[in-house]
């Protein structure tokens, strides 16, 4: 088979740049391991950034989105006894952020793949990519229970952290950087109103908390568990009792509860891979980079990435030029950089730090109420959550 851009992977970078390069007459030819039920209910990401929603919107992926998505102008930081809210809408002059399940994002844009008939296929494992250096690099993978290969102009490794893309880079070509943290995330998916109209990050000395939904009837909350995390030591009643105690405040707020429906522990981890092209395989999203999730911005930063790739690749393949596919991870890595510090330093403000001591844990409580105090610290916390326009990223 032969195609112009080989994209491995169907989660929402590897299905947003098909659908971009297909608004532009380029063919692609989608590459996903799981099955389409796998990749439609695997929970994830929640909230969407103004630019994420615009570009979802431009390509057509707008419509379930601006019905049933909930736009959200703030979020609370809650610590000590209090909540503080953050106005991101009035601190940023107007963005806000959409609250929109990254499963409806992939659902609604295999559905517009499928409906144009163009080729994505489900449990198709890439195994390899081969001759990145070559005018014509390959992708070996297994489906209908034979290897087969898919040759062709571009192959873009949009296939997640555990992926093969960036592996296959030859030895040397790529750098990694990476840290981990001493905790994960225990989340979970309830059958109840939400207890809150915005987003809730709490801060306590049990552990972070926070509380998210996925729309009128469904709440979705995580809790700061330790990384080697067994979900058989969560029954339900554990989870909310502990719900209760780190999200508790003054005064006569409560946490509804109702019917446990999914749970899963994520590690949290910091990483990211330089540069993101070798030849002619491009890396998007998590293939490339991971942020720890209090940020709100893996998700965010693989459709970024996309949106730049897309323009590039349009540039290189209808016009014959490359300038912008050469500028590509460097443009890419800027916003990259700039939300795995913002993501780091969320993670840091609310976290409990097992290692920590009295002296971190002092300085944490004075970060979260200058956070809450200085309008100039406010600001730099809502533009980064919001999420910066192109031209103000550094
Ligand atoms: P994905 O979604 O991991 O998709 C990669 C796809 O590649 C497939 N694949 C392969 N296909 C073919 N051959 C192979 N050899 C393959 N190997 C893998 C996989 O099956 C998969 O379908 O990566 P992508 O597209 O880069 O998207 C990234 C996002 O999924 C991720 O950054 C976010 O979910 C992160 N994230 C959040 N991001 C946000 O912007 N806002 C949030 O509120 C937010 N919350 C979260 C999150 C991630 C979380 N977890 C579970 C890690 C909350 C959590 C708990
Ligand atoms: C979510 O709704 O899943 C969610 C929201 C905000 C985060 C992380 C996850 O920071």
């Amino acid at each position: 088979m032969r195609t112009s851009v080989a994209i491995i992977g169907a989660g929402p970078a590897g299905l947003l740049l098909a659908r971009l390069l297909q608004r532009s007459g380029i063919e692609s030819v989608v590459l996903e391991s799981r099955s389409r039920e796998h990749v439609e209910h695997r929970q994830r990401a929640g909230i969407l950034e103004h630019g994420t929603v615009e570009v979802l919107r431009a390509c057509g992926a707008g419509d379930r989105l601006d019905r049933e998505g909930l736009v959200h102008e703030g979020i609370e930081l809650r610590f000590g006894g209090t909540g503080h809210r953050i106005d991101l809408a009035a601190l940023t002059g107007g963005r806000r952020v959409v609250v929109y399940a990254q499963t409806e994002v992939v659902r609604d844009l295999v559905a517009l793949r499928v409906e144009s008939g163009a080729p994505l296929l489900f449990e198709a494992e890439a195994l390899a990519v081969e001759d990145v250096d070559s005018e014509r690099p390959r992708v070996r993978y297994r489906h209908d229970g034979a290897e087969r290969l898919l040759e062709a102009d571009y192959v873009v490794g949009a296939d997640g952290f555990h992926g093969i893309a960036r592996r296959c880079v030859p030895a040397g070509r790529i750098r990694t950087r990476e840290r981990t943290y001493p905790f994960a995330w225990l989340g979970v998916l309830a059958d109840v109103a939400p207890s809150t109209d915005e987003l809730i990050y709490a801060q306590h000395e049990r552990g972070f908390a926070l509380h998210s939904m996925r729309g009128p009837e469904v709440s979705r909350l995580y809790l700061q568990v330790p990384p080697e995390t067994d979900l058989a030591d969560w029954p339900d009643a554990r989870i909310w009792e502990e719900l209760d105690l780190r999200l508790a405040v003054d005064g006569g707020w409560r946490l509804r509860r109702g019917p446990i429906t999914d749970r899963s522990v994520t590690p949290m981890r910091s990483f990211v891979a330089e540069p993101l092209r070798c030849g002619r395989l491009l890396l998007a999203g998590d293939a490339a980079h991971i942020v720890p999730p209090t940020g709100a911005k893996g998700l965010n930063l693989a459709v970024a990435d996309v949106a730049l790739l897309a323009r590039a690749l349009d540039a290189a393949l209808l016009r014959g030029d490359p300038g912008a596919l050469e500028s590509y991870s460097d443009t890419a890595l800027r916003r990259v950089w700039r939300a795995e510090d913002f993501s780091c330093a969320m993670t840091a403000m609310l976290h409990a730090d097992p290692d920590g001591d009295e002296f971190s844990r002092r300085l944490q409580r004075s970060r979260l109420d200058y956070a809450v105090s200085s309008t100039a610290a406010a600001t730099a916390l809502a533009e980064n959550y919001a999420g910066l326009p192109s031209d103000a990223v550094p």
